[in-house]
């Protein structure tokens, strides 16, 4: 995959965790050959690092300084750069799964009021039920051991929906047997390489070793190979080469979500406000739209949402991003939180709400996140909401919700066609996690994983919706009936989102019919 400007960058260095200084993708991206360059700079740091610096990439570029002209761009020359490509991109507003957002008109800043009508619903019909909430049940020490066994629950979880459709070996006794065979695996991906003409060399792993399958490129599944992800588990179907060393292979097969999936729906007309990246404490925080939101909820109109998700990044953190303090209105941590909470205390105190961490938040930054803890949770007390993990599924009214931040996104995007997942499309990134029963397939690179007992991302059970946020773009749709919903944010564009032409999709609120699982937007901004 070419390397297309700036944006390809950041998504190349964030896929492989790192964060990245604006300055340092500038310099990356006016290098003479800015894919090399990433390249040499993805081999030269530090596993450590976490955030890729301008000296970094000084480093690598040095050689050939002489070439890379562009190195000393002034800022002038690189935002006429930036200009040419902004207009040549669309950017309207990414409301994608065929609904157009209802515009919000309310313009009065009068005080949330529930004037002359009650929120469908005396309550007693509600449910809120927690499944695969895992504060407290971390059991990780981050030793090497812990490693092998989260992998290998997530080999034994995953491979048990594949192990019933092929007649599966495991690695060790598949080399042992004879030249011509069919044979079939159940492994985790390690390895996906394309040979010199072009055919892929999958390499699939179990707890016994493992083996290598040859894709055949002209084959109709060779383009599921270029939608795999290091780790995800699949199986192989094939027949054995001469000399037992290798497998061509016939078929493959991914846990997926049965095409035949059947949702479950609430039994009375009562709505969801899904969202997420609300980022408190930022400069770029949209309180005005956070104010309209919150009004309207007290409307008429929205007499119908009981219930308000949050899939994590409350508030905008400190320390998360390199220079991210130049954007913060309030810098301490603990004030942000105590600032969502009166954000909070501003919806209605009669919806029940359930909140999950994001990358912003002051959790562990490895997934799976805790809730927050105490001294958090005491400050965000309004209307006692549901503090959750990051991942975590809650059921409302019998409708199951997938409730995870998104920081696998980032890489699903980066690594995967733009057909299969794209900034533009976020839901359709979202379709190729159920498809691998996975929220976060590849540990492979940097994306931090705590080591646990149990593997706490895998998708166990098909949700009735998936909901995620973190990319801060809207989009929604179904795949194999589960609806798959990224929120948008809260927070207009940062500077350095500005640098490299992410626009987000600020000020939506999605509302879901858990009785027909419907998606309307509302707009507030
Ligand atoms: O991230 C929002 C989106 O923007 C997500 O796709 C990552 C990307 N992003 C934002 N700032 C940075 C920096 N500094 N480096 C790399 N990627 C970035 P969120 O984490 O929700 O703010
Ligand atoms: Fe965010
Ligand atoms: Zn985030």
């Amino acid at each position: 995959m070419p390397l297309e400007g700036s944006v390809r960058i950041v998504q190349r260095l964030t896929s492989r965790g790192y964060n990245v200084e604006r300055e340092a993708v500038t310099l990356l991206e006016n290098a003479s050959d800015p894919e090399r360059a990433v390249d040499r700079l993805l081999e030269t740091v530090s596993d450590d690092a976490l955030v890729i610096s301008i000296a970094d990439v000084r480093a690598i570029l040095e050689p050939d300084r002489e070439e890379s002209s562009g190195v000393d761009a002034t800022d002038e020359e690189v935002s006429a750069d930036r200009r040419a490509e902004s207009t040549s991109g669309s950017t309207d507003p990414a409301v994608s799964g065929g609904k157009t957002p209802t515009g919000h008109d309310k313009s009065t800043g009068s005080p949330p009021e529930m004037e002359g009508f009650e929120r469908s619903g005396d309550g007693s019909e509600r449910s809120v039920q927690i499944d695969g909430d895992m504060t407290g049940e971390s059991t990780g020490t981050g030793e090497y051991r812990d490693f092998v066994t989260v992998f290998r629950d997530r080999l034994d979880r995953l491979g048990s929906k594949l192990r019933g459709r092929v007649n599966h070996r495991p690695a060790s006794s598949i080399e042992s047997m004879p030249g011509g065979s069919d044979v079939a695996m159940v492994g985790l991906v390690n390895d996906v390489r394309s040979t010199a003409s072009g055919h892929w060399l999958v390499e699939l792993e179990d707890t016994t070793g493992t083996f290598p399958f040859l894709v055949m490129k002209d084959r109709e599944f060779a383009s599921m190979v270029e939608e795999l992800l290091y780790d995800e588990v699949i199986a192989m179907e094939g027949t054995l080469a001469d000399d037992s060393g290798i497998a061509f292979v016939d078929s493959i097969y991914v846990p997926d979500v049965p095409r035949t999936h059947e949702p479950s729906y609430a039994d009375r007309h009562v709505q969801a406000a899904l969202i997420s990246d609300v980022h408190v404490g930022s400069d770029e925080f949209m309180e005005d739209a956070w104010n309209r939101f919150a009004d309207w909820l007290h409307t008429e109109e929205a007499q119908h949402v009981e219930y308000l998700c949050i899939a994590g990044d409350m508030v905008e953190g400190v320390g998360v991003y390199p220079n991210q303090d130049e954007e913060l209105e309030i810098v301490d941590i603990y004030e942000q939180y105590e600032a969502f909470n009166e954000h909070l205390k501003a919806v209605p105190g009669d919806l029940d709400i359930v909140m999950i961490p994001g990358n912003h938040d002051a959790v562990r930054l490895a997934e799976p996140q805790p809730g927050f803890d105490e001294e958090l949770r005491e400050i965000m007390s309004a209307h006692d909401a549901a503090i959750v993990s990051n991942p975590s599924t809650v059921e409302l009214e019998g409708v199951s919700i997938l409730l995870y931040h998104g920081v696998s996104l980032d890489e699903v995007i980066a690594e995967l066609p733009a057909d299969a997942a794209s900034y533009d499309e976020p839901h359709k990134a979202m379709y190729q996690l159920l498809k691998k029963r996975h929220v976060a397939p590849q540990f492979g690179g940097h994306t931090r994983l705590a080591p646990e007992e149990r593997d706490y991302l895998v998708i166990e059970d098909v949700p009735d919706i998936f909901h995620t946020g973190h990319v801060h773009k809207l989009g929604f749709g179904k795949y194999h009936n589960v609806l798959a919903i990224n929120s948008g944010c809260w927070q207009s564009q940062t500077d350095f989102q500005k640098s490299v032409n992410i626009d987000p999709d600020a000020g939506y609120a999605p509302i879901v019919d858990l009785d027909t699982l419907d998606v309307t937007v509302q707009k507030f901004s």
